[in-house]
């Protein structure tokens, strides 16, 4: 029997130059042909995008999001994605610090990760990834790609997108620029 394929949704960022790649919006293209060469097939990517760093990173990231179709299951998609990472440079640094390249499994077909569970272990895998929802450079992406998948039997995207955005334009009231 053939095994079954998985669909996840990956957020991608840079906000490094990689020494032969380039800019964060070129390493984030060589990351998805990197993935596509591994076995992962690549059935969607968002346009790119430049944010400020949420944290400590420093300068600004390039941000996309991805469908791939993959028969892995989470912890091996998520040792791909490291090994990914490290073979474009990134090493242990920081927590949130400047990275070359980050890649987070945000979404996965098969609804929670670990099964059955709502809550992971501290520092273990868990998808959806816990602090998506609140994060315009993953959703705003994800909304491009994936604007009606239902994350975990409550929201989708589009609606997840919706409420950061009003969220976005009430603080732009309550803080107006001086
Ligand atoms: N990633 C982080 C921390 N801060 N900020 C932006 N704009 N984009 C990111 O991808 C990002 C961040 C940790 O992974
Ligand atoms: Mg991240
Ligand atoms: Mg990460």
């Amino acid at each position: 029997m053939e095994p079954p394929i998985h669909r996840y949704a990956i957020a991608l960022g840079s906000n490094r130059r990689h020494g032969r790649h380039g800019s964060p919006a070129r390493v984030i293209a060589a990351a998805l042909a990197a993935l596509a060469a591994a076995g992962v097939e690549v059935a969607a990517i968002s346009p790119t995008i430049h944010t400020a760093a949420l944290g400590p990173a420093g300068r600004g990231f390039a941000n996309a999001a991805a469908i791939v179709r993959t028969p892995l299951d989470p912890p091996a998609l998520l040792a791909l994605l490291k090994r990914t990472e490290r073979a474009f440079g990134r090493r242990r640094g920081r927590r949130w610090g400047p990275r070359v390249l980050d890649l987070d499994i945000i979404l996965w077909s098969g609804g929670r990760w670990p099964p059955g569970q709502r809550r992971a272990r501290p520092g273990a895998l868990a998808v959806p990834h816990a602090a998506f929802a609140g994060r315009g450079f993953v959703v705003r992406p994800l909304a491009a790609v994936a604007p009606a998948w239902r994350v975990a039997g409550g929201h989708t995207v589009a609606q997840i997108k919706a409420r950061l955005d009003r969220r976005k334009r009430m603080d732009a009231r309550a803080r107006p620029a001086l």
